[in-house]
């Protein structure tokens, strides 16, 4: 009889390790989908004139990311040269962040103050050039980040 306990035991534990594992996959992937999702929205910045951009950080299992207004996780922006546009953060998190904008030699263009637990900011950014710019959070590089496609003024 113990040696039956001891295979359901084993069992059940087998089980219940492969629910965790199918949850996580199914979890990136929407995620995934969502930043697809995400990178038609906000291109139609320059489309729309609006040159409101809000990026707020979130954490999601434990890890800090970018969020825009419809939820995007770290969305590719899409501004237009020369416009001038708003940059809002609010940082609803336990931690402190802070925006910078880098050209493709890694030199800073654009960044927010350091933004404190439940504090929020805003600052005006413009370039005069076009191509691909990146956006990322001084403290979580890794894992806040993003991508700038400066077009030109249509
Ligand atoms: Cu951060």
């Amino acid at each position: 009889m113990k040696v039956y306990l001891n295979v359901l035991v084993a069992s059940l534990g087998l089980i219940a390790g492969l629910l965790v594992i199918s949850h996580v996959s199914s979890t990136q992937v929407l995620a995934q989908a969502d930043e697809n999702k995400e990178t038609k929205i906000s291109n139609t910045n320059v489309a729309t004139g609006n040159n409101t951009i809000i990026l707020n950080p979130q954490e999601t299992n434990e890890t800090y990311r970018w969020v825009n207004s419809s939820g995007g996780i770290n969305p590719t922006l899409g501004i237009a040269k020369g416009n001038e546009y708003l940059i809002k953060i609010n940082n609803p998190t336990d931690t402190k962040h802070e925006l910078i904008i880098e050209d493709a030699k890694h030199s800073e263009i654009g960044k927010s103050k350091g933004i404190q637990p439940g504090k929020n900011t805003e600052f005006k950014f413009s370039t005069e050039k076009t191509g691909q710019l990146n956006y990322f959070c001084e403290y979580h590089p890794e894992t806040m980040k993003g991508i700038i496609n400066v077009i030109e003024n249509p």
